[in-house]
């Protein structure tokens, strides 16, 4: 069963072997909290894939993302020459994303409630995937209407240094070291953060070869 969210440093549960580790108020690292599941969750997504693929968006000022990406959910998350925006129709099909796993629904509800948010419905799921050399720039998660809700983000495949910034873009920048299975939730006065995710080392994985796969549930609508 869940445990109460702790004030400080890290705490273990003999129960399923994860830990929690307090990265600010607000910001939540759950070691392993997903490795149990975490090969249905690959399987989940290429089902998602094979409906509506990955591919690699572009940015408003015109750059080609090394992130592929894809969604599930209600809403997905795009960016094009037009800006960021969550849709409700996947643009490369022209059909609605494929619907949010219920596993999916519940997995974030439960890692948000260890991280002190009692109440945690995400409607939309962005599926982004790393190959060698892919990385993510420092940004901030702002296209949501509802940003009292937090983000809970799952870790699958290779490991990633994920950087961790502050309030403001100048803020100096942690490196958190992300591996399968890992959940980390962000809310409250750390909704805000500027992240990112450095350059993935190349390597092997049973579960996803030569990628990683980050799940950010949000609450987009
Ligand atoms: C902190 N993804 O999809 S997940 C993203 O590993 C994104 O693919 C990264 O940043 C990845 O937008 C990092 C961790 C994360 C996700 C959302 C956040 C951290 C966050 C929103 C606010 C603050
Ligand atoms: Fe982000």
């Amino acid at each position: 069963m869940q445990e109460p969210a702790a004030p400080v440093g890290a705490v273990a549960s003999a129960a399923t072997g994860a830990s929690r580790e307090l990265l600010a108020e607000g910001a939540v690292v759950l070691r392993g909290f997903a490795r149990l599941e975490a090969a249905s969750l690959v399987a989940a997504v290429a089902k998602i894939a094979a409906i509506s693929p990955f591919r690699q968006m572009t940015t408003p000022g015109g750059f080609r993302m090394s992130v592929a990406m894809t969604n599930c959910g209600a809403a997905g998350w795009i960016t094009d020459r037009a800006g960021y925006r969550y849709e409700r129709v996947d643009p490369a099909t022209g059909r609605a994303w494929p619907p949010l796993p219920s596993r999916f629904r519940a997995l974030a509800a439960r890692a948000a409630a260890m991280a002190g948010f009692a109440v945690f419905v995400p409607d939309a799921c962005l599926i982004n995937r790393y190959e060698p050399d892919a990385k993510l720039s420092l940004h901030r998660d702002e296209d949501e209407r509802d940003l009292s809700a937090p983000v809970v983000s799952v870790s699958l495949g290779l490991p990633a240094t994920f950087l961790w910034g502050g309030l403001s873009r100048k803020d100096r920048v942690r490196r958190v070291r992300l591996e399968h299975g890992d959940v980390v939730v962000w809310g409250g006065p750390a909704r805000l953060v500027y992240h990112g995710v450095a350059p993935l080392a190349d390597g092997d994985h049973p579960q996803t070869g030569r990628t990683r796969i980050n799940l950010t549930l949000r609450k987009s609508l």
